[in-house]
C-alpha cells in the first residue's frame, strides 16, 4: 500500500505524498508509452466557446452557456474510428473529459440531472463506446475529472467575483457537495474502470477540504493498479507542467506535458493556430529526452467529428512513430546535456543511444564525451549503416574524442530523423572538463 503521511520532499507538489517506489510497478506502462492523446469534449463545442470558462469569467451568461445543451447531437460522434485515429496515432493511452467544470457528465450519472444522456438531444453515454473501442486496440483509458462544479448548488464556487458560500461557514453544505462528487466517481469506477485518473481544479480547495487522501484511498481499492494524475493537492502519482515546456529535466520520476493541438483546449472554429507536425514531434521528442509523455489535446466539434487539420496532424504523428517509434516507445530519458546539442534518448539496456536529427541538416550531427566503443549507427527506416569519424582523440588520454556522423540526405526524415547509435556494452560517459592528464 502507498502511505500518505510522509513528504518525500525531493519530489515535487504533484506526488509528493506519494511514495515513488511503491508505485514503480503500475506506473510501468504509462513510463513505457510516452504518448496519450487527450479529447476535451462537451457542450462548448456548439458554440465553440471556451469550456466552462467562458461563464465563468463572464464572457457569456450562464443560462446562454448552458442552452448548448440544446444543441449537443453528438450525431457524428463515432467512438471506433476516433480509436482507430488514436491507434493510428501512435499513441498508448487516451484521457476523456468524462465532466468539465460546467458539471456536465458525459454518461448517465445518477447524481444529479446534468448529463447528456438526460440533458441534450445526444441521449447517450459517449463514454462506454469510447472506452471499449481504445481497449479493444490496446489503449489504456483515461477519465479527465473536474473536482470543481461551477453548476451544482452545493459547490461554492461559481462565477469569477461571486461564489455561493464558504466551506468553513457551511461544512454540511461542502459534506453533501462532497457526498456527490464521490457518487459520481464511484459510478465512473466502477462503470468504466479507468486506467488512469485525470483530476483538474484541485486549486480551489486544500487537500484536506477535498479529502484527497481518501479520494486516492477510494479509488485505488477499486482499482490498485489505477494511475492517479498531479492534480490532486499532493496525491497523484506523476507531474503535469501543463502547457510550459521545462527547459530543464524535472526532476520528478514521471511527468507528462499536456498541449493542445491548437491555441484552446476544446473545439473551437476561429482558433486555426494548428502546431505543425514538425513542432508537435519535436516537443515530444524533447519531452521523451526528459524522460516525461506527452498529452496532446484534440477537440473534437459539437457533433463529435474530429476537425480535419487535428485528423490529418495524428496520422502525420502517427507515420513518423511507425517509423522512428524504436527511439521512443519503451525508451528511457537520453544523456545529459552537454554531450549532444538535441534530443536523445536510451535503451532501457542503455547499450543504445538514439539521436533526434531534425530535417534537413547537411553538418554531420556531434556527439561529445563517448567513451564506448561504436558497434554500429543507422537511421531509423533504414537497415544501410552510417560512416562516422572520431575526432581529436589523444591515444594516451582517457578523454574520448568527438564523435562526427554525416546523415545521407536520402535516409533523412522529413520531420525528424533518428539515429540509432549501437555501443558496445552499457553507455559510458565522460563527463569531465577535459584536460589531458587525469579522468576529471
Ligand atoms: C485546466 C482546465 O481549467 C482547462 O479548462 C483544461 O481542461 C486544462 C486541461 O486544465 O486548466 C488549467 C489547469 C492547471 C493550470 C492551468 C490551467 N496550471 O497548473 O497552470
Amino acid at each position: 500500500m502507498v502511505f500518505y503521511t510522509m513528504l518525500y520532499t525531493g519530489y515535487a507538489q504533484a506526488q509528493h505524498r506519494v511514495n515513488p517506489d511503491e508505485i514503480k510497478e503500475k506506473m510501468q506502462w504509462f513510463a513505457d508509452g510516452k504518448l496519450g492523446i487527450f479529447i476535451h469534449y462537451g457542450i462548448y463545442s456548439v458554440k465553440g466557446i471556451d469550456e466552462s470558462w467562458s461563464f465563468h469569467n463572464k464572457k457569456i451568461s450562464y443560462p446562454d452557456y448552458m442552452n448548448q445543451l440544446k444543441g449537443f447531437t453528438a450525431n457524428q460522434y463515432k467512438p471506433d474510428e476516433l480509436a482507430q485515429l488514436i491507434k493510428e496515432s501512435g499513441a498508448r493511452y487516451a484521457v476523456m473529459t468524462t465532466k468539465h467544470h460546467d458539471g456536465v457528465a458525459l454518461w448517465n450519472s445518477k447524481y444529479g440531472p446534468l448529463n447528456v444522456v438526460k440533458k441534450t438531444p445526444a441521449e447517450k453515454d459517449l463514454l462506454k463506446p469510447l472506452y471499449d473501442a481504445l481497449r479493444a486496440r490496446g489503449i489504456k483509458a483515461g477519465a479527465y475529472f473536474s473536482l470543481i462544479d461551477w453548476s451544482h448548488a452545493d459547490y461554492p464556487g461559481f462565477l469569477k467575483d461571486s461564489s455561493r458560500y464558504q466551506v468553513n461557514a457551511q461544512p454540511a453544505k461542502w459534506a453533501k457537495y462532497l457526498t456527490f462528487m464521490n457518487g459520481q466517481l464511484d459510478e465512473l469506477a466502477k462503470q468504466y474502470k479507468p486506467d488512469l485518473w485525470w483530476f483538474d481544479g484541485d486549486w480551489e480547495h486544500s487537500a484536506d477540504e477535498w479529502k484527497a487522501s481518501a479520494i486516492r484511498q477510494k479509488l485505488l481499492s477499486y482499482n490498485p493498479n489505477a494511475i492517479i494524475n498531479g492534480r490532486l493537492q499532493g496525491f497523484g502519482d506523476y507531474d503535469t507542467p501543463e502547457q510550459n515546456f521545462p527547459v530543464s529535466r524535472p526532476n520528478y520520476k514521471w511527468w507528462e506535458l499536456c498541449m493542445t493541438i491548437n491555441d484552446n483546449w476544446g473545439y473551437q472554429p476561429q482558433d486555426t493556430n494548428f502546431k505543425t507536425p514538425y513542432e508537435i514531434i519535436s516537443i515530444f521528442t524533447d519531452a521523451v529526452s526528459y524522460g516525461g509523455n506527452l498529452l496532446l489535446d484534440i477537440g473534437p466539434k459539437g457533433d463529435g467529428s474530429i476537425p480535419p487539420q487535428e485528423v490529418n496532424i495524428l496520422k502525420e504523428l502517427g507515420a513518423w512513430n511507425k517509423k522512428n517509434g524504436e527511439g521512443v516507445f519503451n525508451t528511457v530519458a537520453g544523456m545529459p546535456q552537454g554531450h549532444y546539442y538535441g534530443a536523445s534518448t536510451l535503451s532501457k539496456d542503455s547499450t543504445t543511444v538514439y539521436l533526434f536529427v531534425p530535417a534537413k541538416t547537411s553538418a554531420p550531427v556531434l556527439v561529445k564525451g563517448l567513451k564506448n566503443s561504436i558497434k554500429k549507427i543507422t537511421v531509423l527506416g533504414s537497415e544501410t549503416p552510417l560512416n562516422y569519424k572520431i575526432v581529436g582523440k589523444i591515444s594516451w588520454s582517457a578523454v574520448p574524442g568527438l564523435l562526427y556522423i554525416p546523415i545521407p540526405e536520402n535516409q533523412q526524415d522529413k520531420y525528424m530523423s533518428v539515429i540509432k547509435i549501437e555501443l558496445n556494452g552499457k553507455l559510458d560517459l565522460y563527463r569531465g572538463k577535459g584536460g589531458f592528464l587525469t579522468n576529471e
